[in-house]
């Protein structure tokens, strides 16, 4: 076993933020040490918080872990946001209400900055998660901001998905557009001590009757005030509601078996893009004079690099060398 993964199942922090690291760093032993902690994963409640910035997911974020903390509960926790507080962007007063969860041992906060972009940011921040679940954490919240594919990608690992709006935001229109609205399990209406709440709330219903009048969970919407610490135990007990629900009713094994599936695929891509690069690093550049002279136009070039390579990775040891030779002097 990676002596990482050992590590990690004797709930040694260290060992996990090391783990992670190599995730980060995209390292040669990463598909060792993920095999190996594989099977210790599937136990932790995966929430993600997504919603605009400034919706107060940090905040909210910060008062479940104190919530979840006087329940028993040890919480890991994955924010993909720049401006986040976690990782140091946002105003002082929220990183010094944050800090004192550094010395809780219950505690595990990560935040995914541009580092998580070597082996891609929704690859590194999903092993992310695993390798937390693998260390035993009961709750794992991952934060994001809710726009961009690769933030739509990265909450399809989480059990329950909470998005996070505000009232006077116009959020309800965007949420419907970016096809927030069809992956939702809950709405927590934050900041619920401005005005506006009545009309976010029957547009929020009336988007539902719309988006989820056939569907087995409706997801319920919750009103909090995080800056008053209100609503958290409600916003708790609807998550529990929700992952029990899914639990039984299929959909969470559903979700994982469609996770994986993607996480298998995402590998694939990435270390086939790995050893292309590769390749292509020691192949002789002889094409790039051919088509910067114009004796070779880019696409026939393209083509032919694609068939040297396909057929040099699905031809190999297979007695198909003449196929090979034709490609390789091209026709085109
Ligand atoms: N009035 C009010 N302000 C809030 C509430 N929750 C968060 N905020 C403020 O909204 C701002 C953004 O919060 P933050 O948690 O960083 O949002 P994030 O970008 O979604 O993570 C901060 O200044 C918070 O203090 C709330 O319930 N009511
Ligand atoms: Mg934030």
């Amino acid at each position: 076993m990676h002596p990482l993964a050992e590590r990690i199942s004797n709930q040694d922090e260290r060992a996990l933020a090391k783990a992670i690291s190599t995730v980060e760093n995209d390292s040669e032993e990463k598909l060792e040490l993920l095999k190996d902690i594989h099977p210790m994963t599937g136990r932790a409640h995966y929430i993600g918080m997504t919603g605009s910035p400034g919706a107060g997911k940090s905040s909210l974020v910060n008062r479940l872990i104190t919530y979840l903390r006087k329940q028993g509960l040890t919480v890991g926790v994955v924010a993909v946001d720049p401006t986040s507080p976690f990782s140091g962007g946002a105003l002082l007063g929220d990183r010094v209400r944050m800090a004192e969860h550094f010395t809780d041992p219950g505690v595990f906060i990560r935040s995914m900055g541009t580092r998580g972009s070597l082996g891609g940011l929704s690859r590194t921040t999903k092993e992310t998660v695993r390798l937390m679940d693998a260390f035993g954490f009961d709750v794992i919240l991952i934060e994001t901001v809710g726009v961009g594919q690769s933030e739509l990608d990265i909450m399809k690992i989480a059990d329950t998905i909470a998005v996070v709006l505000n009232p006077g935001s116009g959020d309800v229109v965007q949420v419907f557009k970016a096809g927030i609205m069809e992956i939702a399990d809950l709405f927590v209406v934050n900041k619920a001590d401005l005005s506006g709440v009545p009309k976010l709330l029957a547009e929020l219903e009336s988007m539902l009757d719309i988006v989820k009048h056939d569907a087995p969970w409706r997801p319920p919407i919750v009103k909090t005030v995080s800056v008053r610490n209100e609503g958290l135990e409600e916003l708790w007990e609807k998550m529990q509601e929700h992952f029990a629900y899914s639990k039984k009713s299929g959909e969470r094994e559903a979700r994982r078996k469609t996770s994986l599936e993607r996480e298998v695929i995402e590998v694939v891509h990435a270390e086939m893009m790995k050893k292309l690069v590769e390749q292509e690093e020691s192949r002789d550049k002889s094409w790039i004079e051919e088509v910067t002279s114009g004796s070779v136009d880019p696409y026939s070039a393209a083509v032919r690099l694609l068939e040297d390579y396909v057929g040099r990775q699905s031809l190999r040891g297979r007695g198909w060398e003449g196929e090979k030779e034709r490609s390789f002097d091209g026709e085109g």
